[in-house]
């Protein structure tokens, strides 16, 4: 496993928590780079992921170009489909979508990336990608075709999450769908930690620095937003060095 991966476990041992800044290609305009990229820069993040679940032909690999040329953050593409693979990023999610039972989202496309990632240097990580039912339909649920796991069923959501682990995932990652309304709550997110002896990504719907915290002390180790950031940059404000 290479660096970003290690550089994460090693920023858990430390007791730090961990902050990307998703942005999907398909929402993002180009133009607007630079501005984004330095108030990621003074913000606390510390990663920068990249993808969307519908994303043109070659946005990925521009957009991670023109990053890349105002940022020393990583930048790991959290695709939403194998065209969005690209070797100017520096870490891939190889997310394998365990809430559903759809089986391309399982192994089907992780098998059509493999001609792809042969000539790149991308860390790959094993991610099991586990989606929550957050009150609407969510991008994901169309795309995959699936649906998510119940949020009552904590049981379940841990097996699910154990399950990943036992299969040699390094990361799970527990979703409660883009722009969701409501984010995972904080018994979804400590019931699933308790058991886990691998670094715990949170998604969905975290839109206040209030919700970021309940995410971090309930036990998220990485957590991810997007959707805050594209409605109003003026977040960043609230989240500086
Ligand atoms: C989506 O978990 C990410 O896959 C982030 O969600 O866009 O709601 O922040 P938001």
């Amino acid at each position: 496993m290479g660096s970003i991966y290690k550089n994460i476990q090693d920023a858990i041992s430390k007791g730090e928590k961990l902050l990307a800044v998703l942005i999907d290609p398909d929402k993002f305009s180009i133009e607007n780079t630079f501005s984004f990229i330095e108030k990621v820069n003074a913000s606390v993040a510390t990663h920068i992921f990249v993808g969307g679940s519908i994303v043109d032909e070659g946005a990925t690999n521009y957009l991670v170009s023109e990053i890349k040329k105002h940022t020393n953050l990583p930048i790991v593409l959290f695709p939403g489909d194998v065209s969005q693979i690209t070797d100017k990023a520096d870490a891939l999610l190889f997310l394998s979508l365990l809430s559903g039972r759809n089986s391309e989202y399982l192994i089907g496309k992780h098998v059509e990336a493999v001609s792809k990632l042969r000539n790149t240097n991308l860390e790959v990580v094993p991610t099991g990608y586990i989606l929550i039912e957050s009150g609407k339909e969510t991008a994901v649920e169309k795309v995959t075709n699936t649906k998510p796991l119940n949020r009552e069923n904590i049981q379940y959501i841990m097996d699910t999450a154990q399950a990943g682990q036992l299969l040699g995932m390094k990361l799970i990652y527990l979703e409660a769908g883009s722009g969701a309304t409501t984010p995972l709550t904080k018994n979804i997110i400590s019931s699933v930690k308790q058991e886990l002896g691998i670094p715990l990504v949170v998604g969905g719907g975290i839109r206040s620095k209030v919700q970021l915290d309940n995410a971090y002390d309930a036990g998220a180790d990485l957590v991810v937003i997007g959707t805050a950031f594209e409605d109003d940059e003026s977040f960043f404000d609230n989240l500086r060095k």
